[in-house]
């Protein structure tokens, strides 16, 4: 165990910076393994007189400290191993640092390091600080001026804003000088060096001004950035309509890096990406790949607004950013791919990840008020359930005064680093309305659970609606406050004609009734209509009632979840030992007259035939057995592979397509309904439809085919699964992102024989612990999407996911930490297992050296 006790971070604690960094001159002498950094801080004492000046710094070489010109002696400054402390300074001042720094050995990924050959940077949160010293917080905003000298094998140098100067210097050696004229929090900061691959654009943007769009690769990829480039362009569109903003500086640049611990990163004007989300052509990528990179180039971009020119007071208030950026980024999805099946899609996420954070040790609010690590804090409940929270804002106030609310926050807040309480008085003041109670969705934790009970007086033609709700305690919040729930409701008819449209009733207390006059038979209801608020939806709908939504809800996502209740309950049934084989076959012939319905897109009818996942499944059973769940689910994927055969295949057939690939989004749903086909198809492998997926796999000719060929044969195991994983290897050995994709279907695959596999596969010359796509493609695979082979009674799932995360904290802890949640699930499943879990959590929390990061994660997770 660690001797000293990490101290929290507290909300209540923000106090400001008692001086202003106006200007930042940084002078980088990159060099692998000894990078210096010259750094000018024109300083102004903003506080009360007296306080000391302390910068934050880490795992920096302090080389010299002046003051005005002036060195300072060693008595008058401390450098500890976390900050740079100056006692004393005038009121204003130029203060002058020189470090050294290692980026070579840095395998953290985090502040400057290299990644094939390549310098480049991540900062936020708290990267800046092993770059030079600084305060490393949001809310100190300085013009950054920069100087970049490197080896001239590096020819591309780049960092944010404008590019002023460049030229060659002795020694083979060259420069380039960058400025930005928008005054930014560190965190923002970016810098790249590397021989690199550019590819060239340009954008007009509203008022008429002419951007230069740049994306920079690894050399040869140039033509894999096409589809990056067109959604840049598209977003930068969409954002001048959907919300007025308009892009500021003349330059955008989008750099790809193989070596990066999440997604992607917002820095001003040079936008930072793992080559995963940037990357794509048919034959490497597939359709989710290209999904990703529309969404994710749009939710970078549009943080240049939100976030970068409006940013955070402090990192509690990081939903303030990321929240609503997601939501942007969703609602731009939606535009580009469809409404009803994009919302589908985040809810599934939603679920899939926040509510089931929601439902563990690792709970927390959207804006939480304590923590250890921030970096452990970018989590689906601030993402996923951020965004959520804007889209109750808009249902609750209706588009245009949500929109008015936005134009006052980009109009008031523009240059300035805020909070959450800011944001959401722009909308109060645009709406007239008090939104106070609307606050605690910010401040509470936890998925609300709402019933509602319906009463249908025939003689009066009235429907009495009794709502409740009510949100089980969180760890630190045990009890909690009704808060306002938008619940879109409208009404059918037994023969699935509307007899009500759609209305939102405000549930803001713990119980209400609504009663509608005129309601001229028994209705159905349709309820939660579009997921209207993030809850888990209980009502007094019969099996009758649900098969009534499934055939004919006008509302889509209700239509698609009707069939995901009534999937899942047959599920639990089965897995519970009583198994409804009656309501199986019911469900297979209403699902196969969903999917001939002529009037719904392919990509709604593969959304309908994709079961509830296993991971999904474990939430909703407690205790959870996944491997009864997994069974369970098989044979009702069975019995729909028997039951719609020929349906099955005929669509198969039909959605094959003979034209050039096209991305977009109707060739798309054609593919997705054709590979949930061969997915269903592979719960019955007889020879006509083995020989079916073999010819699919071999057939293709772009990646979403081919993975859709691929998956399905390594479920059905023995010979087929091995000479489709050896092709597959052959085929894309130097492809890393290609590879990475072998990597996670094996880790996906569900025969018994897996966990050894995959242990066999950490062995494997192709498998880089330090490369965080390749370590996520096999370890958190396995780990959080093949429940029923990661919960081997033997727990030696748990124990190899263990050793992994204390192999991983050495170096990575931010990557590490990610690791932890799939064992901090233990409450939720079978004691026997649950007893293994926690285990291995304690075998963690006992090791001598663990990171911050592993550590908060790991106490919750046992607490
Ligand atoms: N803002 C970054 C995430 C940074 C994560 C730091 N641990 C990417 C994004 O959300 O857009
Ligand atoms: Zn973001």
């Amino acid at each position: 165990m660690r001797t000293d006790t990490p101290q929290p971070i507290r909300l209540a604690d923000y106090r400001p910076f008692p001086f202003a960094i106006e200007t930042t001159r940084l002078e980088f002498d990159l060099h692998p393994s000894a990078t210096r950094v010259r750094a000018e801080l024109a300083v102004r004492r903003t506080g009360a007189g007296g306080e000391p000046l302390v910068l934050n710094g880490e795992r920096l070489k302090l080389l010299s400290v002046a003051i005005d010109g002036q060195p300072l002696s060693a008595n008058q400054y401390l450098a500890d191993a976390e900050h740079l402390t100056i006692p004393e300074t005038p009121d204003q001042f130029v203060l002058t640092t020189e470090v050294e720094i290692d980026p070579q050995a840095n395998k953290a990924l985090t502040g400057l390091y290299m990644s094939g050959g390549r310098f480049c940077t991540q900062c936020e949160a708290e990267g800046f600080r092993t770059i030079t010293y600084f305060p490393d917080r949001p809310d100190v905003l300085s013009r950054f001026s920069v100087r970049i000298e490197a080896d001239g094998h590096l020819p591309h140098l780049l960092s944010n804003g404008n590019p002023v100067a460049q030229g060659s210097l002795e020694g083979a050696r060259h420069f380039a000088e960058w400025v930005d004229p928008f005054p930014k929090p560190s965190y923002l900061f970016a810098l790249v060096a590397g021989d690199l691959d550019v590819v060239s654009d340009h954008f007009v943007t509203m008022s008429g001004r002419q951007v230069t769009l740049k994306i920079f690769v690894d050399p040869g990829q140039a033509a894999r950035a096409a589809y990056a480039l067109d959604s840049l362009k598209r977003a930068m569109t969409w954002d001048e309509e959907a919300f007025g903003r308009e892009y500021d500086l003349d330059l955008f640049m989008i750099v790809a890096v193989r070596d990066f611990n999440f997604g992607a990163m917002e820095n001003k004007g040079l936008n930072i990406f793992n080559s995963s989300l940037l990357l794509a052509d048919a034959k490497t990528a597939t359709d989710a790949d290209f999904e990703r990179i529309e969404a994710v180039v749009a939710h970078e971009y549009f943080h240049n607004w939100t976030g970068n020119r409006i940013t955070c007071r402090d990192w509690f208030q990081l939903c303030l950013k990321e929240g609503f950026t997601v939501f942007r980024d969703q609602s731009f999805s939606a535009d580009m791919r469809g409404a009803a099946v994009q919302r589908i899609k985040d809810v599934r996420a939603l679920r899939a990840r926040q509510f089931a954070e929601d439902a563990g040790p690792l709970a927390h609010p959207v804006r939480p008020s304590s923590y250890l690590k921030i970096d452990n804090f970018y989590t689906a409940t601030i993402y996923e359930k951020g965004s959520e929270i804007i889209r109750m804002l808009k249902t609750i106030l209706g588009a245009k005064a949500f929109r008015q609310g936005c134009d006052l926050y980009f109009s008031r807040h523009d240059g300035e680093a805020t909070t959450v309480e800011a944001f959401i008085a722009c909308f109060a003041e645009a709406s007239a309305r008090d939104l106070s109670q609307f606050f605690a969705w910010y401040e509470q934790a936890g998925t609300p659970s709402v019933t509602i009970a319906s009463d249908y007086d025939a003689e009066a033609k009235a429907l009495t609606l009794t709502l409740r709700q009510s949100t089980a305690p969180t760890p630190g919040q045990p009890s909690k406050r009704p808060l306002p729930i938008p619940v879109a409701i409208g009404l059918l008819s037994h023969e699935g004609q509307s007899l009500r449209d759609t209305e939102v009733v405000l549930l803001d207390r713990e119980e209400m009734t609504v009663r509608w006059e005129g309601v001229a038979e028994t209705p159905v209801l349709s309820a939660l209509r579009g997921f209207s608020a993030p809850v888990n939806l209980t009502t007094d709908a019969r099996p009758s009632d649900r098969y009534v939504l499934f055939g004919a809800d006008p509302d889509l996502f209700n239509r698609w979840e009707a069939g995901q209740t009534l999937a899942r309950d047959l599920i639990l049934a089965r897995a519970g030992g009583s198994p409804d084989e009656v309501g199986e076959e019911r469900y297979a012939q209403a699902l196969g007259q969903a999917l001939v319905d002529d009037a719904a897109e392919p990509a709604f009818k593969a959304l309908l035939l994709s079961l509830p996942s296993e991971p999904d499944l474990t939430l909703m059973a407690e205790p959870a057995d996944p491997l009864a769940l997994h069974a369970a689910r098989d044979a009702l994927r069975l019995r729909i592979a028997v039951h719609l055969g020929d349906l099955l295949r005929r669509l198969h057939g039909e959605m094959q397509s003979g034209e050039a690939f096209s991305a977009d989004a109707e060739a798309a749903g054609r593919r997705a309904l054709r590979n949930a086909c061969a997915d269903t198809l592979a719960a019955d492998p007889h020879d006509e439809n083995l020989s079916r997926l073999e010819g699919h796999y071999k057939a293709s000719r772009n990646m979403t085919d081919m993975i859709g060929g691929l998956y399905p044969l390594v479920c059905v195991g023995g010979e087929a699964r091995e000479r489709a994983l050896s092709s597959f290897y052959t085929a894309w050995a130097t492809e890393p992102l290609v590879l990475d994709k072998w990597f996670s279907i094996q880790a996906r695959d569900p025969n018994p024989d897996v966990l050894d596999r995959v242990i066999a596969l950490t062995a494997h010359p192709a498998f880089e612990p330090t490369n965080p796509n390749r370590l996520r493609a096999l370890v958190s695979t396995l780990a959080n999407f093949n429940p029923a082979r990661f919960h081997d009674p033997s727990g030696a799932g748990y124990r190899f996911l263990a050793d992994q995360i204390l192999a991983v904290d050495r170096f990575n802890p931010m990557t590490a930490a990610r690791l932890v949640e799939p064992l901090g699930a233990w409450r939720r499943f079978k004691p026997e297992l649950g007893a293994l879990m926690r285990q291995e959590l304690e075998r963690i929390a006992a090791h001598p050296d663990l990171s911050k990061n592993v550590l908060e994660l790991v106490t919750k997770s046992l607490t």
